[in-house]
């Protein structure tokens, strides 16, 4: 039976029919004039799904020009007006979930129940913002002596996203939410891999009485229409989630053209058990993390320290659970974990296992393709490696279902080795001693710690990384808000 296509809904089988997606920007399709296209497959079955266009440099220029142009009445609507419409964005996105999160799993490989969850939370991250934003006093008065003092807030204009292709239709949520609600207008550009679900959401916006222009999506190759819209001087700001190499780029070019950036980008977490923790359960929640969209999150627990004294027991659990994971097509209601997004993707991370292993660590479990009947995706049997933590398995962010063990004596060993690396985006602690987890939690180099829990995420928390993860966190929160609105100070001597 071919699941990708006999269970599809109609409205999805109907948005694919076309077989041909151009952008959407100022409220309509925005072809590349030139005609070049990206195919983009299912990850679970490698069947050709659609061509996004690829545009070039001029067509993402055009685009910027469009959302700044939309960007004088967008920002002028009182906030009720500008929160009604987002809002009706909000339930129109919530109506369309089924549909959106089908379409997202086939794109991206992620399990539909998975995909439903990353719908609702876009609704449920923009609804955020929206009551946030209304909260913000944007008068704010100084208290000077002598002077009549205040400062004022106000939007930015068009502000510039780039996405990466593992959680596209949450991220976005998660990036454009605390723009719009400010009252800017925004430029998605999403992975090439991964673009339907922006394609879809900018549809609907139109549909849900978005004002044209107010939401963009522009797509394309990275190194073209990704580079392009980094390069343009006239965004307001930039927020990029991604590699770190991309990252890097990213953030010279726009340190040269002064632009405001914001980097996501990747990790190497580690999760630290102590050995008072109930062992079956910790290591179903961590091999139930790692296995989560075939490990391809940023902020895994990638890295797992082990006190000696339950190493043994925790190892042999983990390659029981690890085995018994049921690797299907995303489509299919009883898999467990999809596939990798795309070859490149499975043979960068079957690499990696062979690296590692060529370096001593040994491999207690999975590590190879998996099969799945009837299907030729790119799955991967989750796999657990084990050996010294100097070992490049256990230092390079791999992004598959692959985790590396580690042993330690004591705390503050386990610390030193979490604080190895050269990322900091997210680690956990596992302890039933409250003090100690707190203890711990707080000397972890990174945005985020978690106790007794992996990859937790709540509207209010900041999250982000530091060092070679990431550059002005505090997404998700308060402090993001306050990135998309700028600061006029306003004096007059009494
Ligand atoms: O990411 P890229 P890739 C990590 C993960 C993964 C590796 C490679 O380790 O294996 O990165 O993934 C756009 N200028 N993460 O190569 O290339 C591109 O079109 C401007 C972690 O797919 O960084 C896409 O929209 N933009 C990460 C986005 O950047 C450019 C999630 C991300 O692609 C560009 C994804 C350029 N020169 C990968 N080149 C996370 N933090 O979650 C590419 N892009």
């Amino acid at each position: 039976m071919n699941v990708s296509t006999s269970n599809l809904l109609p409205e999805v089988a109907e948005f694919l029919s076309r077989g041909d997606l151009p952008s959407f920007v100022g409220g309509k399709d925005f072809p590349a004039a030139s005609g070049k296209v990206v195919a983009t497959l299912d990850p679970g079955s490698g069947e050709h799904l659609a061509n996004i266009h690829d545009l070039d440099a001029a067509e993402i220029d055009r685009a910027v020009e469009i959302a700044g142009e939309a960007f004088p009445a967008w920002s002028a609507l009182s906030h009720d007006d500008r929160s009604a419409i987002l809002l009706r964005l909000a339930d129109a996105v919530e109506e369309h979930k089924p549909i959106i999160a089908q379409i997202e799993a086939l794109d991206a490989g992620k399990i539909e129940a998975q995909a439903q969850g990353d719908v609702q939370n876009f609704v449920d991250t923009l609804r955020y913002f929206v009551k946030l934003a209304g909260q913000v006093e944007t008068r704010t008065k100084l208290d000077v002596e002598g002077y009549d003092a205040w400062t004022y807030k106000q939007p930015w204009g068009a502000c510039a996203f780039i996405f990466p292709w593992n959680f596209p239709f949450l991220l976005i949520g998660w990036g454009i939410s605390p723009a719009l609600a400010a009252g800017n207008t925004v430029i998605i550009k999403p992975a090439e891999d991964t673009s339907m679900s922006a394609l879809y959401l900018a549809q609907l916006a139109k549909k849900a009485g978005v004002p044209d222009g107010v939401i963009n999506v522009v797509t394309g190759r990275g190194a073209t229409a990704g580079a392009a819209l980094t390069a343009n001087p006239k965004i307001k700001r930039m927020s990029f989630t991604g590699s770190p190499e991309v990252g890097q780029l990213v953030g010279e070019t726009c340190g040269r053209n002064l632009v405001p950036v914001k980097l996501e980008l990747g990790g190497k977490g580690a999760a630290v058990v102590f050995d008072d923790v109930d062992v079956a359960e910790t290591a179903a929640k961590l091999v139930g993390a790692i296995t989560f969209h075939s490990g391809q999150v940023c902020c895994d627990a990638t890295r797992w320290l082990v006190h000696r004294n339950i190493y043994d027991e925790f190892a042999e659990r983990c390659v029981e659970l690890m085995k018994n994971v049921r690797v299907g097509h995303p489509l299919d209601p009883s898999s467990e974990m999809g596939p990798v997004v795309n070859p490149k993707q499975r043979e960068r991370v079957l690499g990696y296992l062979e690296k590692g292993q060529a370096q001593g660590a040994k491999c207690l479990c999975g590590g190879g393709e998996a099969s799945v009947d009837g299907y030729a995706g790119n799955y991967i049997e989750p796999a657990l490696l084990a050996g010294s933590m100097d070992n490049v398995a256990a230092r390079e962010e791999i992004f598959g279902p692959v985790a590396y063990l580690g042993v330690f004596e004591n705390e503050e060993e386990a610390i030193a080795l979490v604080n190895d690396t050269q990322y900091g985006l997210a680690n956990s602690v596992w302890t039933n001693d409250k003090e100690r987890a707190a203890r711990v939690a707080e000397s972890m180099v990174a945005g985020n710690s978690w106790i007794n829990a992996h990859n937790v995420f709540a509207q209010g928390v900041p999250y982000g990384g530091v060092n070679k993860s990431g550059l002005g966190g505090g997404v998700l929160s308060a402090e993001t808000l306050m990135d998309y609105y700028r600061s006029t100070s306003v004096v007059r001597p009494l």
